[in-house]
């Protein structure tokens, strides 16, 4: 069932998904089988080994295919425009396979310290890749850099990870399909809820499904949704050649999180927004970047791309400057409660951090400093818990600062 007409919050449920047709149950089975028995040689039901067919990854690629508006066809029983991986890494690897040997790639100066490691300490080596960071935000910058060599990616991170800054799609998707350059956004902190860059112009939309889509850090996956069937029939080549698919356990646990997706972004953006204005006032507090506030150097281009059901939402990360140095930080860190310093994102309880010594520790050192990424920066994820139990913990932990 397509579902096109549905709002967002009824495609989480039910969007690319249908009964069993021989059982009629409402969730697909785990299907663990890892090979398919055929009648004669080449003469199977569509299945032949797990690697490349699965019906519960299939279930969740047409999901996730769904929310990101994908618009390549959902009625047959493999998906077309989404591809499942064993983590949000695995994904962006693959995506890179789209380039050539010493290809160009334009990336957002502030991504994911992984990523930002794959780029740097893995394919300009193994492959060549020129890695260019751009500061995206300006899309001058952008056109910029294209007068240099012409990319053959582009990759947008938005808001990015960690200091919040916010990239103007449409933007930056126009400059690109003029120049003839695959375009690729890391969704992963918005969700398909608050912006689907596919309907931005985008080309291609990767996400962490560890993180908001899964939702309750049970699971480790990553994705990839086009809307272009060119490059569909390249991903689903190179995801079964390269092999890094997710498996059926993990599909099953992303499907039943993106079910809820939609009630659980709605508390996430609603808390970040609370806890961000209380933050902003707080004394032990130099800084809060949040794209919600009127303070945040990219509002006006998050309050038109974000919304949520129709109305600006900004989701639930928080990145905080702690009036002090590393020492005030540890303090704070080593003082809250409910929040886990724990790094990854996104699930339902709240999370905290430090880029610095944590998930960005692999960005080096001098790109940390030209970034901001300094020793007083903590980075929150709001989860859904009562947010006056989160101040509560937040307070007790800055009295020690
Ligand atoms: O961890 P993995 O599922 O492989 O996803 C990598 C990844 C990609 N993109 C973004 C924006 C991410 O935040 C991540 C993973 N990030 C963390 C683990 C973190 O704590 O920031």
């Amino acid at each position: 069932m397509a579902h096109p007409h549905l709002h967002l919050e009824s495609r989480c449920v039910h969007g690319g998904q249908h009964p069993d047709p021989v059982t009629g149950a409402v969730m697909p089975a785990i299907a663990t089988s890892s090979t398919f028995i055929q009648e004669s040689p080449g003469v199977h039901k569509g299945f032949e080994y797990s690697r490349s067919h699965n019906a519960t990854r299939f279930a969740f690629e047409r999901s996730i295919a769904n929310l990101e508006s994908s618009g390549l066809s959902e009625e047959q029983e493999r998906t077309c425009g989404g591809f499942a991986f064993a983590s949000g890494l695995a994904a962006i690897s693959t995506c890179l396979e789209l380039l050539d040997t010493g290809d160009t790639l334009v990336s957002m100066d502030d991504v994911y310290g992984g990523t930002h490691r794959l780029f740097s300490k893995v394919r300009q080596r193994s492959a060549g890749l020129a890695p260019v960071y751009v500061d995206l935000t300006n899309p001058a910058l952008f056109e910029a850099a294209l007068q240099k060599k012409k990319p053959a990616m582009v990759w947008v991170e938005t808001p990015t990870n960690p200091t919040l800054k916010v990239v103007d799609l449409a933007a930056i998707a126009t400059i690109a399909k003029k120049h003839g350059i695959i375009s690729v956004c890391d969704n992963t902190f918005a969700t398909p809820m608050l912006q689907r860059p596919l309907e931005m112009g985008f080309d291609i939309v990767m996400h962490s499904v560890t993180k908001y889509l899964g939702g309750h850090s049970d699971v480790v996956g990553g994705a990839l949704v086009t809307n272009r069937a060119d490059l569909a029939e390249k991903l689903r080549f190179l995801q079964n050649a390269i092999g890094g698919v997710m498996g059926p356990f993990d599909a099953y646990l992303a499907l039943r999180g993106v079910k809820t997706l939609a009630v659980r972004m709605q508390r996430h953006c609603e808390s970040g927004m609370h806890i961000a204005q209380w933050l902003e006032k707080h004394p032990k507090v130099e800084r809060v970047v949040y794209p919600g506030l009127a303070s945040h150097a990219q509002h006006a281009v998050a309050k038109k791309q974000m919304q949520l059901a129709g109305k600006p939402a900004f989701g639930g990360m928080i990145t905080i400057f702690i009036r002090g140095g590393l020492a005030e930080s540890r303090r704070f860190l080593e003082n809250v409660h409910m929040f886990a310093l724990a790094e990854s994102l996104g699930g339902v309880e709240s999370l905290i951090e430090h880029p610095a010594i944590m998930t960005h520790a692999s960005v080096p050192a001098e790109s940390r400093k030209a970034l901001g990424i300094s020793d007083n920066l903590v980075r929150l994820s709001v989860g859904i818990e009562h947010q006056q139990d989160l101040i509560n913990d937040l307070e007790k932990a800055l009295a020690h600062v």
